[in-house]
């Protein structure tokens, strides 16, 4: 199966039906007076949070949704029947823009939200309504309006706390491994992870967060390198970012020039991210000799000017991950008690997801350039949203 992310459709309403020009004809009732029964109103169309769901997959194979029409109103003063609602399941995590005014309509962030994208049209009056002492035989109806119809952009986000970040082969996946019950696959080369992956680290009994892994990022991704910087967009949605650094690369590479392009990237692609509090989590310490891992670290948190918390890990033996959880879990709740009884803080957490969706509407306007530029220039049917991955998903 594919993993999709990104989806455009359209979305149409249902016309309200008309009114209805009829009179009254029955045996002995001479000039009966007017009949006709208004339209029903048309049916709309809404978007409903479904956590069910983690792919906009079937949004490539139908694109079109549209709600039932009203039907038009008849002569014994019936109205017509109004046109069914037409309700779209989306995956939690899914914000939605206005693909012609460019405007986040809603971000779906929970099971059951429910959005309404397009307005079903208005019912027509039939002649009845029009009937007056100085006009006892109105020929008046009128039409049922138009359904709105709208051009809508889907992101979708994996739903996740915190989110792992870092060059390929770091040791992103094993973490999450051995942290979690997810199980991506792990292996001795760059560009294992190819989806996201979302692990749910238990605290005690009924404490957990969720750890987000997302494929490695090399240099120059912002530029198309690697997989490029499309699946940094499903870190928006976390609070706080790990950077896992591998402190001794086989390449023999230095892992403080790793770490800065990755920065460098990560604030290519969302200067909003790049100012999420991020801690540096220093991995495969086990490969260093006792005696030099001290001065290792000590090298790379100095070149690197680093200011925030330093983790030692070695996440294939599971050495420093349970110090890490813990800070990680007394972080969050510390977070969310802020965000509650803050305002301060709480109006900081709401300016950062403006920005981040207003990031995502600037994605969604030069994907749609492209799309255009494409266009002009041939006739292929051009569709940056296709990736050729397989999807994997833990239980
Ligand atoms: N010695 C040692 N090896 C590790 C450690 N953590 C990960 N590895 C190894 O490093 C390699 C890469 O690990 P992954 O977890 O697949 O790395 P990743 O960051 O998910 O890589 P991508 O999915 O390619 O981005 C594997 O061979 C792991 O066994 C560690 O703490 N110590
Ligand atoms: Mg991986």
């Amino acid at each position: 199966m594919q993993f999709v992310d990104e989806a455009s459709i359209i979305v149409e309403a249902g016309k309200g039906g008309n009114g209805c020009l009829s009179f009254r004809r029955e045996k002995y009732v001479p000039k009966g007076g007017p009949d006709g029964g208004d339209g029903g109103h048309g049916g709309s169309v809404y978007l409903i949070g479904d956590d069910a769901l983690n792919t906009l997959i079937d949004f490539k194979y139908q694109r079109f949704y549209k709600a039932q029409n009203g039907q038009p109103g008849q002569g014994r003063q019936m109205s017509g029947r109004a046109g069914e609602d037409l309700h779209v399941k989306v995956p939690v995590g899914t914000t939605v823009i206005d693909e012609d005014t460019l405007e986040v309509i809603a971000d779906v962030t929970e099971a059951g939200q429910v959005v309404l994208v397009a307005q079903g049209g208005r019912r027509g009056l039939g002649n009845i309504h029009f009937k007056s002492s100085t006009n006892r035989a109105p020929r008046r109806t009128t039409p049922g309006t138009e359904g709105e119809r709208r051009n809508l952009r889907f992101e979708m986000k994996v739903m996740a706390d915190v989110g792992l970040l870092g060059m390929p082969n770091a040791g992103k996946s094993t973490l999450i491994r051995s942290v979690s019950a997810a199980k991506p696959k792990v292996a001795n080369y760059p560009f294992t992870t190819l989806v996201p992956n979302l692990g749910v680290v238990k605290l005690g009994q009924h404490e957990h967060f969720v750890m987000a892994d997302v494929p490695g990022l090399i240099e120059g991704a912002s530029d198309g390198a690697g997989l490029g910087l499309r699946f940094l967009k499903h870190l928006t949605r976390t609070r706080l970012l790990l950077h896992v650094v591998d402190v001794a690369p086989f390449d023999e590479s230095d892992p403080v020039a790793a770490a800065q392009a990755i920065a460098h990237e990560l604030g290519q692609f969302s200067p909003a991210l790049a100012e999420r509090p991020r801690w540096l989590v220093l991995n495969k310490l086990d490969l260093l000799p006792a005696e030099e891992r001290d001065a290792a670290v000590d090298d790379i948190v100095t070149r690197l000017a680093w200011q925030g918390p330093v983790f030692r890990l070695s996440a294939i033996s599971g050495e420093g991950t349970d110090a890490l959880v813990q800070a990680v879990h007394r972080w969050l709740t510390e977070q969310r008690r802020l965000e509650n009884e803050d305002e301060e803080a709480a109006e900081h957490e709401r300016e950062m997801r403006r920005r981040m969706d207003d990031e995502a509407v600037a994605r969604a306007e030069s994907r749609l350039g492209r799309k255009r530029k494409r266009a002009d220039e041939d006739d292929d049917d051009f569709d940056d949203d296709d990736y050729d991955v397989e999807v994997e998903y833990a239980p």
